[in-house]
């Protein structure tokens, strides 16, 4: 890649506080993925975000493209939002006893997902991939796991072979702690391959609980399913008596206005959510049938539990950015915006010479570095990541904040504008030399 110019940014209180932070944190951080491990450099510590921006500790502003790793799908501080969650607070943040807000929201869901008669509310989308994985093992009475080289579900024991994500980015091979039992629990074929899913069910068929699929993956980057993956995977399952788990978390409200499954018509039978269903705040979900989730306690036997699962605070931020995003042109606005960074960053990489591949799935995109088409994991880790790391660090230091990872999503929101995007242009023509 040509070389790059930036006019690196003062970052003395981020450093301050990275120093600070690793005394106390884990790597200086409350998720890996933040720590700028894969890209180098410090981490830059936020003090407040504002629509489509972020202000670090330093005072520079960035266009944030990461918005929390896709909640924001209304920017940060939205109006409406912040006066949910203030009003909701006013009365107290939690009860940990049953709320109106929880039973509007769950409705609200409800009635969107074609494949959803019931959801249980939960604080985090691993808490809902732990607990569907629980589900489908319960209802089928089988134990194995299909999940996809390079999706990420979140990081229950079973859930972390061959993950996406921050495991992906920091070249961890899986996870100790993790024993082999349970890893032997989880079977893993490359996303987009059917043929080696099929030869998973012709060996160990009968077995197998559940396929758990990122229905577009966003975790080693954004691929969306080949043609036929999805109805393949449907079918497979059906016919082997095995349940089909969408997992939406980062594709619901993202890919399309509702989820993966209406803009591919495949209808799974456990679907889990969370980022954008929480508004910011600490909510994911699962669900399915009426006659698979009464098996959830106390309706039926499969425990799950939560003392802040539901909590009105994040109930009245997801109803509220549901109640926005329900408005018409309002996920358009998103959807737009991120159309036009995809088109601007292949422009500039073209009349730079950069072998890059832009894909994008609805409001989330990767540039990918490299010439191809990238159709799983394989392909996204073949990608020049030093190139990556250069790119990341010049759109950073011209006031762009993309995600410190190549295997993750950029993310756009409806109040990204015509401002917005002259400063990536902008930050686009300092990025590569011409
Ligand atoms: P959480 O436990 O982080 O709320 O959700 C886990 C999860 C489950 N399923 C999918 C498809 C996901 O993308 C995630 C979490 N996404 C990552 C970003 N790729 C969260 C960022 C982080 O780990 O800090």
């Amino acid at each position: 890649m040509t070389g790059v110019r930036s006019a690196a940014r003062a970052t003395a209180a981020s450093e301050r506080l990275f120093a600070a932070a690793q005394r106390v944190l884990p790597g200086g951080v409350n998720s890996p993925v933040r720590a700028f491990r894969s890209v180098g450099g410090t981490p830059r510590f936020i003090a407040r975000g504002e629509g489509a921006w972020l202000v670090d500790a330093d005072g520079h502003r960035y266009v944030d493209l990461v918005l929390s790793w896709g909640p924001l799908i209304l920017g940060h501080a939205h109006p409406e939002v912040l006066e949910a969650v203030v009003e909701a607070a006013g009365r107290g943040t939690t009860y940990g006893a049953p709320t109106e807000l929880e039973v509007r929201l769950a409705e609200r869901v409800v009635a969107l997902f074609p494949s959803l008669e019931m959801v249980r509310f939960v604080s985090s989308g691993t808490e809902a991939a732990m607990s569907a994985v629980r589900l489908a093992r319960a209802a089928t009475g089988r134990r194995l796991i299909v999940k996809f080289d390079g999706c990420y579900h979140g990081h229950a024991d079973a859930l972390l072979a061959s993950a996406g994500s921050g495991v992906a980015t920091l070249g961890l091979p899986d996870s100790p702690g993790v024993t082999a039992a349970t890893a032997a629990d989880t079977l893993v074929a490359p996303f987009n391959d059917l043929t080696a899913t099929e030869a998973l069910f012709a060996a160990r068929g009968p077995d197998i609980a559940a396929v758990l699929v990122e229905p577009v993956a966003g975790n080693m980057g954004v691929v969306p399913p080949e043609p036929g993956f999805l109805e393949g995977l449907r079918t497979l399952t059906r016919r082997a008596g095995a349940l089909l788990v969408f997992d939406e978390v980062m594709t619901g409200w993202r890919v399309h206005p509702v989820g993966a499954q209406v803009l591919y018509g495949v209808l799974p039978d456990i679907t889990i959510l969370g980022k954008v269903v929480g508004g910011g705040l600490p909510a994911a979900a699962y669900g399915g049938s009426r006659a698979l989730m009464e098996q959830i306690a106390p309706a039926g036997p499969v425990y799950q539990a939560g003392t802040l699962s539901g909590n009105p605070l994040a109930m009245a931020a997801g109803l509220a950015t549901l109640d926005v995003l329900a408005r018409p042109g309002v996920w358009e606005r998103a959807e737009r915006w991120a159309g036009l960074a995809a088109q601007a960053m292949a422009a500039a990489a073209a009349a730079a010479g950069v072998p890059l591949t832009v894909q994008r799935v609805g409001t989330m995109l990767t540039p990918f570095f490299t010439g191809e088409r990238i159709r799983d994991y394989a392909d996204a880790k073949r990608c020049d990541r030093p190139a990556y790391n250069a790119f990341f660090h010049a759109m950073l230091d011209a006031g762009v904040y993309l995600a410190p990872s190549p295997f993750e999503a950029a993310f756009t929101s409806a109040v990204h504008g015509d401002a917005e995007l002259a400063e990536f242009e902008s930050a686009l023509g300092s990025a590569w030399l011409p």
